[in-house]
């Protein structure tokens, strides 16, 4: 009986723990949910997401970031900022996911998918995402999605 409540408390938990995927785990979910060739040819590369997500978040859906300098934090895989596209009740936000951040900490990413292609609309594109400047813009990025099977 106590190892039968041991293992539900474990499956319990893992249930509520959020995912780390593999690179290309990953890409095979951000494939089937419409971000390879998403908003024009040279950003739509799939790669460029797989970028982001290793340098924003490791690959882990339920990354939160530090208080950063402006009294806001990012949230998810893709590290959504509480200031322009999430609430979490912390001080002011735009809130244009129309969602809490905790939507973003979860393991079910599509809407983080979602709200990624929103931010990828407005006119700084990819650069929204100052880890893809840094790391991932105008690279060669046939790495981060080779071997995998899309
Ligand atoms: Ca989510």
């Amino acid at each position: 009986m106590k190892a039968l409540v041991l293992t539900l408390l474990f499956l319990f938990i893992a249930a509520n723990e959020a995912i780390q995927y593999s690179r290309c785990g990953l890409a095979s979910i951000l494939k089937r949910n419409g971000m390879d060739g998403y908003y024009g040819y040279s950003l739509g590369i799939l790669a460029n997401w797989i970028c982001i997500a290793y340098y924003e978040s490791r690959y882990k859906s339920g990354a939160v970031g530090p208080c950063n300098s402006k009294g806001s934090r990012d949230y998810g895989i893709f590290q959504i900022n509480s200031r322009w596209w999430c609430n979490n009740n912390e001080g002011r936000t735009a809130n244009g996911s129309q969602k809490p951040c905790s939507a973003f900490t979860n393991d079910d990413i599509t809407d983080d998918i979602a709200c990624a292609k929103r931010i990828v609309r407005d006119p700084q594109r990819m650069n929204a995402w100052v880890p893809w400047r840094n790391n991932c813009k105008g690279r060669n990025l046939s790495k981060w999605t080779s071997g995998c099977r899309l």
